[in-house]
């Protein structure tokens, strides 16, 4: 609630002052998938776009303020607790070259895909750095193919 008033206070003195100016986009902190979008329908490959706001990508190696690199966890928890290490298995994947795009293959059915930015060192930033989602994967043709002929 603090945060609306506080919003709405922000927009209120920018209305007022900057009636010329445009209104300024600032990006949101935190991260954010721009693709796919929170309860899509997808088939695979499955193409993630990952976004963040407040921090710069960058390589794994070095900790420096500021700066860090996106994992993505399958069907796990909505954050890894501030300053763990993300563990890294088939469901923990590091983006430890500042990638920002992925595919994914992932078996038909409801997952959850969870975002979350760490530091250099793989240590997570915590909740307020995650965001996660659900998509729904599709069966594509060929899979449904190949199930009907197995029964
Ligand atoms: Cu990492």
């Amino acid at each position: 609630m603090k945060k609306i008033l506080l919003l709405i206070t922000i927009s209120f003195f920018f209305a007022i002052n900057c009636k010329e100016k445009t209104e300024e986009q600032v990006e949101p902190k935190g991260v954010y998938f721009i693709e796919p979008q929170d309860g899509a329908e997808v088939t695979n490959p499955v193409k993630i776009k990952m976004g963040v706001g407040g921090m710069e990508v960058v390589p794994a190696g070095e900790i420096k303020e500021g700066t860090g690199h996106h994992h993505i966890i399958i069907d796990g928890p909505d954050y890894i607790e501030a300053g763990q290490v993300i563990p890294s298995d088939e469901k923990h994947l590091h983006f430890g070259q500042g990638q920002t795009e992925t595919e994914l293959n992932l078996p038909p059915g409801e997952h959850t895909l969870t975002l979350q930015f760490a530091d250099g060192e793989h240590k997570s930033y915590g909740k307020e750095w995650a965001k996660k989602i659900k998509i729904i994967v599709k069966e594509t043709e060929e899979q449904s193919n190949t199930n009907q002929e197995k029964k």
